[in-house]
């Protein structure tokens, strides 16, 4: 039996790049027999950009329901809020006083949120990947599936728990990331040199996952590409139409390969076009099932609940294990 691990926070909205990244292969691993799949909500995280009260409320709820939406099955999976599940809190302390400062200082993903929230650059921002590796070290984790973006914050999760059973004996079981070979980077429609990101402000980069039919149909024939007129897989020199290719191979279930040898020869605009029906096809259920979800608040919050309460039970005896390891009484 495998444990899987993985989070998204609930801030703005669930992009195409979350889903194809992360959370279409959530799906996918849940569905072996073999594997024991563990998914939050990584609400905590989310803190440390500031946050509007009422609207990331909202963004919890909305999250929360879309990834049931897109089919995480509460009977197979532990589904749950991190804020629910109050050992993250304390693992996090703990670790960091296993964690140093240079470590954190060098972060990727701190050095540029600090840079675009100058006027934030908060504890919790620069703690940022403890809590990460407190979150995946307290279910025993095997595998963290994760787009390409967070493969440096599985490393030093890595490092910390070598670290700690450096010291005390094997506490904290070594996880490894789970980065797809297609998809761990889908870019911006409108800048295919960066990252398609939940929080960029032109919406035009960016498919939502609850978009209308016709707006993303839109977003993918604005998409920019080069004046070339081939269609090729060089994501170095044609970015635009290799990052449209990859999206189409991933909803299509299709290897580049494949879905290479099928569009050549097309024109760019008929290639948005096929990507743009095909990512709506693939959309339109979990939009469906979101509308229906979103209004049964009561479900959604038996589902929370218990997914916490199976999360929390594991986590506790992982967070035993470690204190009385330190000299705890426990
Ligand atoms: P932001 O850009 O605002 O930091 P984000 O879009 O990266 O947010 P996260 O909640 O940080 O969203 O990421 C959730 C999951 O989605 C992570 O596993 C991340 O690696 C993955 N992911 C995010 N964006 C992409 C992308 N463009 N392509 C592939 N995977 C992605
Ligand atoms: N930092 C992650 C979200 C996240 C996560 C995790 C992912 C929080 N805790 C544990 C995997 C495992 C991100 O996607 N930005």
């Amino acid at each position: 039996m495998k444990t899987i691990y993985s989070a998204i926070q609930p801030s703005g909205i669930m992009t195409l790049g979350n889903y194809i990244g992360a959370v279409n292969n959530w799906r996918a691993m849940q569905s072996d027999e073999d594997n024991k799949c563990i998914f939050a909500l990584a609400d905590l995280h989310t803190i440390t950009v500031r946050q509007n009260p009422l609207e990331f409320n909202k963004n919890c709820w909305s999250f929360y329901a879309l990834l049931l939406a897109v089919g995480l099955d509460v009977k197979k999976s532990v589904v749950y809020l991190q804020s629910h599940v109050a050992q993250h809190s304390e693992l996090a302390w703990l670790l960091n006083c296993y964690t140093y400062v240079g470590e954190m200082n060098r972060m990727t993903q701190f050095k540029d949120k600090s840079a675009k929230h100058a006027d934030n650059i908060n504890m919790g921002l620069m703690d940022y990947p403890v809590l990460m590796a407190a979150d995946i070290l307290l279910y025993d984790t095997d595998l963290v599936p994760v787009g390409y973006d967070q493969l440096q914050h599985i490393e030093i999760t890595r490092d910390i728990a070598l670290r700690v059973n450096n010291l005390y004996g094997d506490i904290f079981k070594v996880p490894e990331g789970f980065i797809p070979k297609v998809g761990a980077k889908i870019m911006s429609l409108q800048d295919p040199t960066s990252k398609m990101s939940k929080s960029d402000p032109n919406p035009n980069a960016v498919i939502s996952c609850l978009d209308a039919p016709e707006v993303i149909m839109k977003k993918f024939k604005r998409a920019v590409t080069d004046s070339d007129a081939t269609i090729a897989y060089d994501p170095e020199n044609k970015a635009g139409i290799s990052n449209l290719l990859g999206i189409l191979a991933v909803v299509e279930g299709k290897t580049i390969e494949q879905t290479v040898a099928e569009c050549s020869g097309m024109r760019y605009g008929d290639l948005k076009v096929r990507v743009g029906e095909s990512v709506i096809e693939t959309l339109r259920p979990f939009r469906e099932e979101y509308e229906r979800l979103i209004n049964s608040k009561d479900y959604l919050i038996a589902c929370a609940k218990e997914g916490a309460q199976k999360a929390a039970e594991i986590a506790e005896k992982t967070l035993k294990r470690f204190k009385s390891a330190i000299g705890y009484i426990i």
